[in-house]
């Protein structure tokens, strides 16, 4: 899916700005919907829930209004006309002039209507929004539907959820640990193309010898020759090529290289009929080879972490500058990569990773598939069909950037008190996610601590991705036995012969708390924690790679278990360091992207 872009033949109109918004209830919107009356304003893109001091915005959970009324420049006569939304959490229903154009499930992947034929230029068309933020067993995320809160310790006998029932109303009740932060999260746009358009792009680099080889394909709709050109980034033609789909050899290509090195980026330049669009690529393969994962051939260590898209006013809505700032920080913790934890992030990150050789492991927000032992989440949870949706639509968003080195189809499944049904559930996805990937980039899901001998799916992935908290939820405040627990796994894996990688590793600090004696919450033990672990995964030659939970403190739900939000950031929420951002600052001045492992195939010994 085309990214709308401003060029000598489209246009686009960002539609950001104060809505008309109303909090609704559980009830399903119909089919019409007169003017919304008696509302506030609110910024968009932006979450709702923290733009207002009040518990009813903070908490609600159903169905919001927002409102806007467009007026059509005149000029776009004659032109296509597309209104996009790049996330609307978690479902959404358009209404044009009151009648409903359009429904879309999945709040963090973009979806878009053509409204050439509704939208009159020169005239105003008036845009509604239904947005419903609840979350259940048939959605993801998965929110919880038997009254136990993530973190609760109900009462037995009182089933939360009933209770709500019948003293207040339907309750918020995440199978997942980030605030449900809704609404209408990121841009909405309208965007004009000519008559005659390009409705999509594939661009596959490869590289033979010195050469860069593009495999391209123009989706185009109307009458049109498609023509490519190759532009370098001093804006030098360095190849080109007819047709709509093809091969383009690009003589002597620079490569894309993650940070410090050179990442590298191209531009393809298509014109079909009268449109023309530009999309930018890096010429970089990805392949795992025995426990090495290899970019451009050469074995990359992943130094990062989980994030979150999470801000203080905004919550989950976009915000540009946050992105820049984080990004800078990445560098300035001599970091190379990040997870997009626990949902596909908007699309202005991924532009800067390419631009800034960042790479990502791209995830859907498959989180919270699991019940515990009594409940067999695989029989009970109707989300299979929304799942492949959900990766179908991130890899058709992603598919083209050189950032993204590898799919995530989810985080902390139970694959341990069902571990048949979870293999039969997860093989058959990995299976069907590589058939979906043009650049067939490895897939993976990211496992929970659990009895790692009984899970029969996570060995079969092309990396074993581990979240570990050794430490801290086990073995909580005692670092040796944390160790000797996380060697007596590594053993483990050592044995399956794939690469291994942490995924999520971490321990709450209250930032400000320091001890001569370090213990939980303070800086002091959540630096020691990971120095005395990391010395554990330098060790072993097949590891290829950490990534901390979590770059910054994020808000979660309230539950005994977090202090005013998840704790566990090298920075804060604010993004300032805790001394475990120093630590790793240092460590990862050290540790090089490529061959920090060498050693780890047996052609290397
Ligand atoms: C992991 C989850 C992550 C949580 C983290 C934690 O993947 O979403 O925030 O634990 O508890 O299990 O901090």
């Amino acid at each position: 899916m085309l990214y709308p872009r401003i060029n000598k033949a489209r246009t686009v109109m960002d539609l950001a700005g104060l809505w008309e918004f109303k909090l609704g209830d559980a009830n399903p919107p119909g089919d019409t919907c007169g003017r919304l009356t008696g509302g506030e304003r609110i910024a968009v893109p932006a979450s709702y829930n923290d733009q207002k001091e009040d518990p009813a915005y903070k908490n609600h959970y159903g169905w919001a209004w927002y409102e806007r009324d467009i007026a059509v420049p005149a000029f776009f006569k004659g032109q296509r006309l597309f209104l996009r939304f790049d996330a609307v959490t978690h479902k959404a229903r358009i209404y044009l002039n009151g009648r409903l154009a359009m429904e879309h499930k999945g709040g963090f992947l973009p979806f878009e209507l053509e409204v050439t034929e509704l939208a009159e230029p020169g005239e105003t068309l008036r845009l509604t929004v239904a947005a419903d933020n609840r979350i259940s067993r048939s959605t993801l995320p998965v929110g919880n539907e038997d009254g136990t809160a993530f973190f609760g310790s109900d009462n037995p006998g009182v089933p939360s959820v009933e209770a709500a029932k019948r003293w207040r109303k339907p309750a918020n009740l995440p199978n997942f640990d980030f605030f449900n932060y809704a609404g209408i999260n990121r841009p909405v746009r309208l965007y004009t193309t000519p008559v005659s358009c390009i409705r999509d792009l594939t661009l596959t680099p490869s590289i033979v010898g010195t050469d860069g080889i593009l495999t391209y394909e123009a989706q185009t709709e109307g009458e049109g020759d498609v023509h490519v050109e190759i532009l370098d980034m001093e804006g030098d033609r360095v190849a080109e090529a007819e047709g709509a789909s093809g091969r383009i050899t690009i003589p002597a290509a620079r490569l894309w290289w993650p940070w410090p090195g050179t990442p590298y980026l191209y531009t393809a330049r298509f014109t079909f009929g009268e449109d023309i669009y530009e999309e930018t690529f890096g010429i970089r393969t990805v392949k795992v080879e025995g426990t090495r994962f290899l970019i451009n051939g050469k074995p990359f260590y992943f130094k990062g972490f989980g994030k979150h898209e999470d801000s203080p006013f905004r919550g989950r809505g976009l915000d540009l500058c946050l992105d820049v700032k984080d990004v800078n920080l990445i560098h300035w913790l001599n970091a190379n990569s990040f997870r997009t934890s626990h949902y596909p992030y908007a699309e202005e990150m991924y532009q800067l990773c390419d631009r800034e050789g960042i790479v990502i492991i791209d995830e859907v927000p498959a989180v919270g598939i699991g019940a515990g032992e009594r409940c067999n989440p695989y029989e009970t949870f109707s989300i299979r069909e929304h799942h492949e949706q959900v990766l179908r639509d991130m890899i058709r968003r992603d598919k083209n950037h050189p950032c993204v080195v590898m799919w995530s189809m989810g985080n902390e499944p139970d694959t341990e008190h069902f571990p048949e049904s979870a293999y039969e559930y997860w093989h058959s996805l990995y299976e069907y996610t590589h058939t979906l990937d043009p650049q067939n980039r490895p897939v993976t899901f990211v496992c929970c601590q659990n009895n790692y001998e009984r899970d029969l799916v996570t060995r079969t992935m092309d990396v074993v991705c581990i979240n570990r908290y050794y430490g801290w939820y086990n073995l909580s405040g005692d670092l040796d036995a944390a160790c000797y627990a996380l060697n007596m796994e590594l053993d483990f894996w050592e044995k399956t012969g794939k690469p291994v990688m942490i995924t999520e590793y971490g321990a709450d600090a209250v930032a400000g708390i320091h001890q001569c004696v370090p213990e939980m919450f303070s800086e002091e033990y959540q630096a020691e924690y990971y120095s005395r672990q990391n010395r554990e995964f330098d060790q072993r030659p097949f590891f290829i790679g950490e990534q901390v939970w979590n770059f910054a403190d994020f808000a979660a739900f309230q539950g005994c278990m977090r202090v005013d939000g998840n704790k566990k950031g090298l920075f804060t929420r604010e993004r300032r360091p805790k001394l475990a951002a120093h630590y790793f600052r240092k460590r990862w001045e050290k540790i090089p992207n490529f061959d920090y492992k060498a050693g780890g195939n047996e052609d290397d010994k």
